[in-house]
């Protein structure tokens, strides 16, 4: 997991915020999937993904997200489109805290696959070991 710089532009027109495939980041945009009106008691999350490659951009509002690789957990706070979070490893992760009005945007390197998903903690804690 690797906090990284997302490029906006800003001008009195507003803000455009811009994540070019294999230039930006190291990866292919494949999918992008976008995540909003979250109540702020809500959890999401709770897997890992064995192969998928991420990046993670609050595009407005703010969120908080907790990643864990198996050995150490870290809490990002992302409240700026300027900031990404970019995951190319498994990594367990829970979003949560959302804001009213955010928008959480996620770019990915591969199309939607169940199979790819770890939803057992337990079963991501071995995976991690082996
Ligand atoms: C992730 C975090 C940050 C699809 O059918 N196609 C898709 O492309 C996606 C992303 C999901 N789905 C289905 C799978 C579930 O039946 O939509 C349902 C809700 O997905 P999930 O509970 O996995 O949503 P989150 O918010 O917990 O996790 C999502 C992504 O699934 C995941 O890849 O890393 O956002």
């Amino acid at each position: 997991m690797e906090l990284v710089k997302v490029k906006n532009i800003v001008d009195s027109r507003g803000k455009l915020t811009i994540v070019e495939g294999s230039k930006d980041i190291p990866f292919d945009i494949k999918r992008m999937y976008f995540i909003s009106g979250v109540e702020a008691k809500e959890r999401r999350g709770f897997h890992a993904h064995k192969k998928l490659k991420q990046l993670l951009v609050c595009i407005t509002g703010s969120c908080k997200i907790l990643l864990d690789d198996g050995k150490n957990k870290h809490e990002v706070f992302l409240n700026d489109s300027n900031q990404g979070v970019l995951i190319l490893n498994p990594v367990w992760r829970e979003m949560y805290e959302f804001s009213q009005g955010c928008v959480l945007a996620v770019f990915a390197d591969e199309h939607y696959n169940e199979s790819d998903y770890i939803r057992d903690y337990d079963i991501f804690k071995k995976m991690i070991e082996r």
